[in-house]
């Protein structure tokens, strides 16, 4: 009599991880060029054999695309450029035969501009759906459309103001980010039920869970006398991190992030979607400047709102005063404090998600690590060593475990993002030259992380038949997943070590996490343990050689086995010593 299968525990995403797929960039099936499902289908045993348990999918919706899917105009379709129903079916079927899931992008705080939904809405101020977005008349005293009569002084993230005026009902609609992506007024119970109805038909159709859109946006502060909603503080010292131009623009961010009504949208969707279904899904929420004490309100698992969530501290690290776009230096120990400030902020309470990269990063190798051809897949393998042993739920990138880099991009014409595009135009407003403009965009711009997936060494990197998109990354003829499969000291063979540790090795789910100081900041150490069972890693984060890391009891760790270097077994030591990017994992107990 075969045995009864272990009952799924509902917190089983904490031994999982995700694998980003942005389909994009991903693979395309049918030459024009745009990523699709079927070329996702095409490719699951790259994803089988890295031995990844879950699939986040960004969005496959029927969209115009302004936003790369960001804009959705129907809930319930795929965009032809992705594919069909059938094929999305298919996909999930696919996965699940191979033991891994399929978490959705449910991007519900705005909508597209062309959707259904606001084609309602803006077609007269009586129409039912008028209070499904935010609309606002013009800023007392001023004439529609005119400059300054926005209804408040907010910026949007894409480098504009937040409000856009619509002459034909004469009143202005709010939009945190593209103007063709209206947000959605939570307030209204009818736009949270439509939502919930979405979630629960997609969850029927077979979806694992959901990575939540900017969801710590959802509630708005209203103020109730006078009614309404306040201007922001432009410029100023405490602005929100992120990429609001307050140089131009008033500060959204205490009106728009964390909302009073928040956690009580979250716990009222967490009811209405997830609370009747059986273990087995994920959420997390992505929650832009969110505070350690913002997210255990909501992780923790007894608030009945998330499993985890997407928070900004360590993506932000390089952001100065005047937002993303003013770079300012930054160091591994900055990322390494930051975080072990999350480790110890969510405790044995609340669950981090443990990432370097995704769609709106810079690669991470070129950003935390170092990308030259000398050090490269070291620091590659280093970061991902020390990412994937703390204790959360890690996250890969789509080429990020291949240690892919920033793309050369000559100027903006090699872009297509649109936040790069207004950002550019804005500094050249600003009077910065063409030069000064794309030096932020080479460095922070989303459009590194969205150059097509490198498969092989051909043309267009076995991505395409046809012309991609998006330049296809040059390095691709050395870095590409044929190179690296066989390889065992590739990136791609590291990935798969980390994983294959983390599904056999309970202390790296579970186990507690403890920093251990070292004088030099270069160099990193902290140890996981679980009962009895103790993992040491300690990494050199620089391209300097022959740095010791004076543990107290490196001696008595010598001795440990070492489970995973990224150098390779180190010769006969008295001390720790690591070489470039060397990290290193030992066990024992
Ligand atoms: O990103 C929200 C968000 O915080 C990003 O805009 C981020 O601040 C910025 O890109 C960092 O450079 C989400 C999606 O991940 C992003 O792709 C969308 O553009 C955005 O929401 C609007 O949906």
């Amino acid at each position: 009599m075969t045995p009864e299968p272990e009952p799924t525990p509902r917190d089983w995403w904490k031994s999982a991880v995700v694998y980003q797929v942005y389909p994009r960039s991903f693979a395309d099936s049918d030459g024009d060029g745009i990523g699709d499902i079927p070329g996702i289908r095409q490719h699951l045993d790259h994803l089988e054999n890295l031995g990844v348990d879950v699939v986040w999918l960004s969005p496959i919706y029927r969209s115009p695309m302004d936003d790369n899917g960001y804009d959705i105009s129907d809930y319930h379709d795929v965009d032809p450029s992705f594919g069909t129903l059938d094929d999305l079916d298919g996909l999930i079927a696919d996965l699940h035969a191979r033991g891994m899931k399929l978490v959705m992008d449910l991007v519900v705080n705005h909508t597209s501009s062309a959707h259904q939904w606001f084609q309602e809405s803006r077609s007269s101020r009586d129409d039912p759906k008028r209070d499904w977005y935010w609309w606002r008349p013009a800023r007392p005293g001023h004439t529609g459309g005119e400059p300054g009569a926005e209804p408040t002084n907010w910026g949007s993230a894409f480098s504009e103001s937040a409000w856009t005026y619509d002459p034909g009902t004469d009143e202005y609609y709010l939009h945190i980010f593209a103007a063709s992506q209206p947000e959605l007024n939570w307030e209204n119970p009818e736009v949270r039920q439509a939502v919930y109805a979405m979630m629960n038909w997609w969850l029927d159709r077979g979806v694992d869970g959901f990575r939540m859109d900017v969801i710590n946006l959802i509630s708005k502060v209203v103020h109730d006398d006078p009614p309404d909603l306040r201007d922001g503080v432009v410029g100023g010292p405490d602005r929100q991190a992120g990429p609001i131009d307050t140089v131009r623009f008033g500060d959204p961010g205490p009106y728009v992030l964390h909302g009073p009504r928040v956690h009580e949208f979250l716990q009222e969707m967490h009811q209405a979607v997830f609370a009747h279904r059986p273990a087995g899904l994920l959420t997390v929420g992505e929650t832009p400047a969110t505070t350690v004490e913002q997210g255990l309100l909501y992780t923790d698992p007894a608030r009945g709102e998330l499993d985890m969530v997407f928070q900004f501290e360590h993506v932000d690290l390089d952001s100065g005063p005047g937002g993303k776009w003013d770079v300012v230096p930054m160091t591994p120990a900055d990322l390494m404090a930051s975080l072990a400030r999350w480790q110890e902020g969510m405790g044995d309470v609340g669950w981090n998600s443990l990432y370097l990269g995704n769609h709106d990063q810079p690669r991470c190798v070129s950003r935390f690590g170092d990308d030259s051809p000398e050090h490269r897949v070291r620091s590659a393998k280093a970061l991902a060593t020390v990412l994937h042993l703390h204790r959360g739920t890690p996250y890969i990138y789509q080429g990020d475990e291949l240690g892919m880099t920033n793309a050369p991009f000559r100027d903006i014409h090699d872009t297509r993002d649109i936040e790069s595009h207004n950002a550019y135009r804005a500094a050249l407003s600003r009077g910065l030259d063409a030069e000064q403009a794309m030096a932020a965009i080479r460095y922070k711009g989303r459009d590194n992380a969205r150059t097509p997936m490198q498969w092989d060494a051909t043309e267009h990197a076995g991505f395409t038949t046809g012309f991609p998109w998006i330049e296809v990354h040059p390095d691709h003829v050395t870095v590409n997943v044929a190179t690296q499969a066989d390889d065992p000291d590739s990136v791609l063979a590291h990935h798969r070590r980390l994983i294959e540790l983390r599904h056999q090795e309970p202390v790296v789910v579970h186990g507690s996490f403890a920093t251990v100081p070292l004088d030099d900041d270069r160099v990193h150490a902290f140890v996981r343990r679980l009962d009895g069972r103790e993992l040491l890693v300690v990494a050199n984060l620089s391209s300097d050689d022959a740095l010791e890391a004076a543990l107290p009891d490196a001696a008595d760790w010598l001795d440990a086995e070492l489970v995973l270097s990224t150098a390779g077994q180190p010769d006969e030591q008295e001390r720790i010593v690591l070489g470039p990017w060397e990290a290193r994992v030992y066990r024992r107990g």
